[in-house]
């Protein structure tokens, strides 16, 4: 028995949800409305599981793990195949590298809680804000773009013509972007991975919208 507690635009969430998906293991969705009650995130239930207070948790053999990439990361080690990290050393080291640009430098600037500390606590208004979102996004996409399109190991997805960790995380930060209205015409890179991504099962069930919570 397999449980994501999941919040539906949560792209921490997304990622685990794709790679469940594209490792065929079922599970059942426990959604944690990050906004209804004040965030569900910091009721007793979930924070006792989480006492960061933050999705994703994946209860898996009466275990319950925390951050999206020790969750990849423990989904490959208990079902490797098909591999998310294929490859030499040197090729898993660029996938994780790939991974962490997105999990580590674009996504935590742009988390809820930070965007609730700039609005309630620094008082920066609603234009700041969609500026502060879209200039984090646009550096960490700016590089990627370099990065990728110069790559000769990039096939249809970030690394190889497989989908791998790489992917699991870029199209959330993608589905992201395009929520923040960041103009996307700079990145003709990041847009044909996603494509390729996006034509998956593994991605469409994954998306937002075909989540039991979606709003
Ligand atoms: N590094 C964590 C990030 C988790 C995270 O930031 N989750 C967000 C949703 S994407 C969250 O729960 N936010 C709640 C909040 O900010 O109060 C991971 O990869 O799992």
């Amino acid at each position: 028995m397999t449980t994501l507690y999941s919040y539906f635009r949560s792209s921490a969430s997304y990622r685990v949800r794709i790679a469940l998906n594209l490792k065929g293991q079922g599970f059942d969705t426990i959604p944690v409305h990050l906004l209804n009650q004040g965030g569900e995130q910091f009721l007793p239930g979930f924070s006792q599981l989480n006492p960061h207070s933050l999705v994703p948790v994946l209860a898996h053999e009466g275990q319950h793990l925390t951050q999206s990439l020790a969750i990849l990361e423990y989904l490959e080690e208990r079902f490797p195949m098909p591999s998310l990290l294929p490859g030499d050393a040197l090729q898993r080291a660029r996938i994780r590298a790939l991974s962490l640009d997105i999990a580590c430098e674009i996504h935590p600037l742009n988390n809820l809680r930070v965007l609730r500390y700039l609005k309630h606590q620094l008082g920066v208004d609603d234009d700041q804000k969609a500026d502060w979102i879209q200039h984090w996004i646009k550096l960490g996409f700016c590089a990627l773009e370099i990065q990728l399109a110069a790559d000769t190991r990039r096939g249809h997805f970030c690394v190889g013509d497989m989908p791998t960790m790489a992917d699991c995380c870029l199209i959330p930060q993608m589905f992201n972007a395009r929520r923040f209205e960041v103009d996307m015409a700079p990145y003709p890179t990041l847009m044909a991975i996603e494509a390729a991504c996006n034509a998956l099962p593994a991605f469409q069930q994954a998306h937002p919208a075909q989540q039991p919570d979606a709003a």
